[in-house]
């Protein structure tokens, strides 16, 4: 297929107070404004943290006609609407999800397409992002929007590239169409601009041993680039050969024993909201990079694809998980929460497969684990990952420790733990909650699944105020923090049952604004445990992350 960039500067206006459902006349609306695209409409000045329905509207021709035509969009917040040429043609609840509607046929000339992005908290229309996740919940197209257009009405639509067995570069190539997969069709295939050669593919799967192929991994993060053709329709895909696994506590990629070391991530820049630049990106991998770390936990919703290209090319490997927080027992017994929940991990999978540095896909991060609807719901999604058969790693971000019933059905037992900080469970010295909590939990884990699961901390860290500090360490000081996450790294390196540290959290991101008189409602609306502030300026936690990452994990001699 062929695609047809449509980012750049649309008509808009926006209508506060309004939703996709109570705008009349949408695709004849005048639109009196301009609006970047990709960009967040809510970051700007004059429509700063407002709700309700924003309107674009923009212009394209086609210079000949097409068969069929997808529009896709690589995530937007919270719903959204397309009419294209007065039609609608579909729409999206699932905020940060990249998704693809279909045209139909399409004529040469020129065409209108007009998108209705609502970023209204609606209980009934908006069942996975609600008010009170400690994120800020943006309005707009968070990373572009583009028409691929077909010459026949059911293209191929991805090649998912699977890994059978890194030992003997087995590799099985699955053709998915937009529409039923042909029993029976010829492909003609190129890996790394190799002559091409005619297949004949049976049942979708094409099975091939490519020993030639260079594996991919962190230190050799090597891609692959294979262009297939099937009746007249080309496809591109990259991907990467290796294999992830667990075996009893250890993570094993390529069958070598890894230990994850790095930081749960927001997509939130200061002037981007969720709409961050590719530069941007690579600027935070970079940094984490420097700081010795080699994962990234994507919290807590699915990555831009871009966004994982380049921890593909830099080999840092990558949690995704689809969008969840907190999520009570009573929503996750919702239907319409449930359908949406397995709607947008089945997506997240398939979006994300052929990303190499993808090596565990997870979901609900602190969901109510310890009920009987939310054990439910996480053995769904579970299944849900593994009916893709993508190779990967399946947990979630347990923090109902002592009560939860879902971790039994993961591939990793992931915590999220704030002893001192969040549960003041302590009267004087926050640090010195943490040590006797890590033990206590991974006793816990360990009495429950003794060494047959890995055992992750998923989420450890505090808050420290940028630019503030103070000799004592006082709560909220620069020191107070650095302080803390020594602590943190001394209690984990202590339990070599744990194979892995993800920091609460890389770079401090915009959350809920205004907030009842609970103590920990956010200053400056911010959720500020980065060890980079919003502006990716340093804390004095960036440099104990350093110094710490670089010796943890090691094996015991080596530890200073
Ligand atoms: C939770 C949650 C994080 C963040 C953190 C905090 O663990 O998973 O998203 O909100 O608490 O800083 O309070």
């Amino acid at each position: 297929m062929t695609t047809l960039d449509l980012n750049g500067l649309w008509d808009f206006s926006f209508f506060e107070g309004k939703s996709l459902e109570n705008i009349e006349n949408a695709p004849e609306l005048p639109l009196a404004e301009t609006m970047c695209v990709p960009g967040c409409f809510d970051t700007l000045p004059k429509y700063y943290c407002r709700r309700g329905c924003a309107v674009y509207a923009r212009n394209f021709v086609l210079e000949e006609a097409w068969k069929n035509g997808f529009l896709r969009v690589d995530g937007m917040g919270l719903r959204s609407s397309f009419y294209l040429d007065g039609r609608l043609i579909g729409g999206c609840a699932l905020p940060y999800s990249a998704f693809e509607l279909e045209t139909g046929r399409l004529a040469a000339g020129p065409h209108r397409l007009v998108a209705l992005i609502d970023n209204e908290f609606d209980p009934e229309k908006m069942k996975i992002f609600r008010p009170g996740y400690d994120f800020y919940a943006f309005g707009g197209f968070y990373h572009g929007i583009s028409l691929r257009l077909s010459r026949t009405e059911n293209p191929l639509d991805r090649i998912r590239v699977r890994t059978t067995d890194f030992r003997t570069g087995r590799i099985e190539l699955a053709f998915l169409f937009k529409h039923e997969t042909p029993a029976k069709f010829e492909a003609k295939l190129a890996i790394d601009g190799e002559e091409e050669r005619t297949f004949t593919v049976s049942g979708g799967i094409l099975e091939l041993t490519r020993q030639d192929l260079q594996l991919w991994s962190p230190e050799s993060p090597c891609l692959h680039t294979l262009r297939a053709s099937v009746a007249g329709d080309r496809l591109t895909e990259t991907f990467g050969l290796r294999e992830i696994k667990a075996e009893g506590n250890k993570i094993l990629l390529n069958g070598k024993e890894i230990y994850l070391k790095g930081f749960n991530r927001h997509e939130a820049g200061a002037l981007s909201g969720a709409a961050t630049m590719e530069q941007e990106m690579l600027a935070d991998l970079l940094h984490l990079k420097s700081l010795g770390a080699n994962f990234i936990r994507g919290s807590h919703y699915p990555q831009a694809q871009l966004f994982l290209d380049l921890c593909d090319r830099l080999g840092i490997l990558v949690w995704e998980e689809s969008l969840g927080w907190g999520n009570p027992a009573q929503q996750m017994a919702d239907p319409e929460f449930i359908a949406a929940q397995v709607e947008q991990t089945r997506l997240m999978v398939h979006n994300s497969f052929n990303h190499p540095s993808v090596i565990i896909f997870a979901f609900l991060n602190e969901n109510a684990s310890g009920t009987d609807e939310g054990a439910a719901l996480c053995r769904k999604l579970a299944e849900t990952i593994r009916a893709e058969n993508s190779g990967r790693l399946v947990t979630f971000a347990c923090n109902h420790i002592f009560d939860d019933r879902a971790c039994a059905d993961m591939d990793i037992v992931s915590f999220n733990t704030y002893p001192g900080w969040i549960t003041a469970d302590c009267e004087t010295d926050p640090e010195a909650a943490v040590a006797p909590r890590v033990r206590k939990v991974v006793e816990h884990f360990l009495n429950l699944y003794g060494k047959t699961k890995p055992i992750i901390v998923s989420e450890m860290g505090c808050c420290g105020l940028y630019g503030q500090h103070d000799e004592a360490g006082a709560q909220w000081s620069e020191e107070f923090q650095a302080g803390y996450l020594e602590a943190v790294f001394d209690a984990v390196a202590a339990s070599p049952e744990i194979t892995g540290l993800t920091l609460w959290q890389f770079n401090d991101a915009k959350s809920y604004c205004r907030t009842g008189s609970n103590v920990r409602c956010k200053p400056l609306a911010q959720n500020l445990a980065g060890v980079y502030d919003i502006y990716r300026r340093p804390k004095l936690a960036a440099q104990t992350a350093a110094r710490k990452f670089a010796c943890l994990g090691n094996a015991p001699e080596t530890r200073k």
